[in-house]
């Protein structure tokens, strides 16, 4: 995401190759005015991330998307009927290349009682495909864009009252790779924050209607990572290797609330800051808006448990956005050593007295 060729000098150059290929038959890649390869797009569920596009030619790629509405834990013992894309929160993670043709087509399963769309950032184009994408419960519709633009995108739905439906889980990320690919990495993971409004206190537990109210006031009862509490702890922590260079694509899907996304114990070696192809170095905690997103990068050096938070720390440790990544390996007391004492010392006059 570092460099972005000049579109036209990109267009020159595919066309250069195009009739480069067309005069050697049997070469790999496209001739000038062959139709796209179709490609069918693996969709994945947080906390995964489909492999990286390793093709070097456009694609036409096909996206097969359900919306599911199904009750899900929200937090032990709290249900929440969500609304969701793919049936996860945040919803499938989409992947496809700079220059892609992409058919999208939305199904809206049989048993949910809302019509829904989905207007995806990734999309130049009215609605972002909002309006194409109207959708009945037993219905697909079908729009087709072409990915622009790469970037770390956020998609939702739009479907009046847009809060409601973002509120209860009507968001995920879809990745346009920038042409030239990005550096490989050891491992991907797809976190994605959000806010959630429910009539009950925070852990009062059974089915938790959504709280209108409390959405307009901004004020969350919850506020997770990867829908719900404990979704990245515990058994369902992010696992690495010490030595593993990490690539976190972390998405805020709001309705209300901006991240302040901080790994505690680590700092980001890169952040491709708001999503974009600028990366800062050496960022410790990056600002996530709402409808927004971050790829943050770093090298885990040494093993323990680097805690994900939403640095608006009451968030953190009453609301529920905080996750683990727990780093496997050989300790190495260059960098970190861990406690070296824990000792009494000697009562004097306190430091900063006069
Ligand atoms: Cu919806």
């Amino acid at each position: 995401m570092k460099t972005r060729h000049h579109p036209l000098l990109a267009c020159a150059l595919a066309g250069a190759i195009a009739a480069t290929l067309a005069g050697h038959a049997g070469a790999a890649g496209p001739a000038a005015g062959a139709p796209l390869e179709t490609i069918q797009a693996v969709l994945t569920a947080p906390p995964h991330v489909p492999a990286p596009i390793t093709r070097k030619t456009p694609a036409k790629v096909v996206v097969d998307l359900e919306m599911v509405e199904k009750d899900m834990p929200l937090a032990d013992g709290v249900t929440y009927n969500f609304w969701t894309f793919g049936g996860t929160v945040p919803g499938s993670f989409i992947r496809v290349r700079e220059g892609d043709t992409v058919e999208f087509k939305l199904k809206n399963h049989h048993s949910s009682h809302m019509s829904h769309n989905i207007d995806l950032h990734a999309v130049t184009g009215q609605g972002g495909g909002a309006e194409a994408t109207f959708t009945l419960p037993g219905k697909e519709t079908q729009f087709t864009f072409k990915a622009l633009n790469p970037g770390l995108y956020v998609y939702h739905c739009a479907m009046a009252p847009v809060a409601m439906h973002v509120a209860n889980g009507m968001y995920g990320l879809i990745l346009v790779e920038p042409e030239e690919g990005l550096e490989p990495v050891d491992q991907e993971f797809y976190v994605m924050q959000g806010d959630f409004y429910t009539e009950g206190a925070h852990g009062e537990p059974g089915l938790q209607p959504f709280s209108l109210e409390k959405g307009i006031a901004e004020h969350p009862d919850y506020v997770v990572f990867n829908g719900s509490v404990g979704a990245l702890t515990g058994d369902n922590a992010l696992t690495a290797k010490a030595g593993e260079k990490i690539r976190m694509f972390v998405g805020n899907g709001g309705p209300n609330l901006v991240s302040s996304f901080h790994v505690i114990g680590e700092i980001f070696d890169k952040v491709y800051v708001e999503g974009g192809t600028k990366y800062q170095e050496n960022v410790q905690t990056t600002l996530i808006p709402a409808g927004g997103s971050a790829v943050v990068e770093f090298k885990a050096d040494v093993p323990g448990n680097f805690v994900l938070v939403d640095h608006s720390i009451f968030r953190a440790f009453h609301k529920g956005a905080l996750g683990i990544l727990k780093v496997d390996g050989e300790k190495n007391p260059a960098i970190y050593t861990g406690q070296q004492h824990d000792i009494e010392y000697p009562e004097g006059t306190p430091q900063g007295s006069k």
